[in-house]
């Protein structure tokens, strides 16, 4: 029988968390209420969202995407030498997946270590079955077509749904030795407090055989910092922006968006950088769809983002604190971005 001819290569899992509209509704509601206010970064991501996103990406300034490529590109052959046989990779939040094309082409390309037998599966002598997880559905669909043209042996189960929805699905991928990534400098998002407490779920869910993958944003200069999350260009101004104009189209708002200015500032002191939107003036503001008049004063800020940044030593402390343990971690040239193979320490292995 041919590999794979009896099973679709393609499959879709939808894990939708009851109503989104009434869920923005409420965290617009709590954080434009609350003092100081505040909007959650998970709303930057409508399709407006995600292709600023892409274009910041592009941008001189920040660095993180093109760190992290580099260092992929220089030691996907390496990551993929460590699995020996048939493999999952499972990718949280993965956007539109170019850097896991890397990962995916070092897995299926010849391996010298597997037997002949080998062959007639995937070029490499193994099965990969590749899970995206991601909120954006039309992103991950556009991407997996891609890979499925690209990867003529290549299954993908695609599941639609938040992180936490994701993680319930990751316990059902468990047939073969997994390769778990979560890329991006994501983890920047979280408390260190929360990656910990997500690491640990994600552990939870770990055999031996499996492997983490975490790109993380490090600690640097101010310039730097600042610079990545307020370039020349704007687009991380407009990405911001991006947020009320949500609000204006999808809960019939009225921001004047000439009336609020975008702001990154690196506190040092907690290691991240924190985004905000400026009021530049004393201005009430309605959103219709909630019957909700907010005022600002000027200069009053709405805090939109944090990005966490680590030393080696916080993210070995976090990874510790999850039961993982660093089997390795990579470093771009420049040395401002690591990403580190996490395993299961073998004392904190659940019988
Ligand atoms: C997608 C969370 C990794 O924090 O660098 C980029 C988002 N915000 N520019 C980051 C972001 C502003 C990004 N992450």
């Amino acid at each position: 029988m041919m590999a794979g001819a009896a099973m679709p290569r393609f499959r879709l899992v939808e894990l939708t968390a009851g109503d989104p509209v009434a869920e923005f509704v409420k965290d617009v509601t709590s954080g434009l209420t609350a003092e100081p206010k505040h909007l959650s970064c998970r709303y930057f991501y409508d399709s407006e969202g995600s292709r600023l996103f892409a274009a910041i990406c592009e941008l001189p300034e920040y660095y993180l995407t093109r760190a992290e490529t580099e260092i992929l590109e220089r030691h996907a052959r390496d990551i993929a030498s460590l699995f020996q046989g048939d493999v999952t990779v499972i990718e949280l939040g993965s956007g539109n997946a170019v850097k896991t094309r890397l990962l995916l082409e070092a897995l299926l390309s010849p391996h010298p270590t597997l037997s002949p037998q080998g062959r007639g599966l995937g070029e490499g002598g193994r099965r990969v079955r590749y899970v995206p997880i991601d909120i954006c559905r039309p992103v991950m669909e556009e991407s997996a077509a891609d890979l499925l043209q690209r990867f003529p042996l290549l299954e993908i189960v695609a599941v639609a749904a938040e992180y936490h929805e994701g993680l319930r699905h990751l316990r059902s991928e468990c047939d073969r030795p997994r390769l778990i990534l979560w890329l991006g400098s994501s983890i920047g998002n979280f408390t260190r407090a929360e990656a910990t407490t997500f690491l640990r779920r994600i552990q939870g869910t770990m055999t031996p055989l499996d492997r983490m993958l975490v790109g993380v944003d490090l600690r640097k200069d101010r310039a730097a910092l600042e610079a990545a999350y307020d370039d020349a260009a704007g687009v991380t101004a407009a990405f911001n922006l991006n947020l009320l104009t949500r609000i204006n189209h999808e809960l019939n708002g009225n921001f004047d968006l000439s009336a609020f200015q975008h702001r990154a500032i690196y506190n040092q002191d907690l290691g991240r950088i924190e985004m905000y939107l400026v009021s530049t003036r004393v201005q009430s503001v309605t959103i219709g769809r909630i019957g909700l008049t907010v005022r600002f004063a000027a200069g009053e800020t709405i805090h939109t983002e944090n990005s966490y940044k680590y030393t080696p030593a916080e993210i070995h402390a976090v990874a510790a604190a999850a039961g993982l343990q660093d089997q390795c971690f990579w470093q771009d040239a420049a040395g401002r971005y690591n990403l580190h193979l996490l395993t299961t320490r073998t004392d904190s292995v659940k019988t």
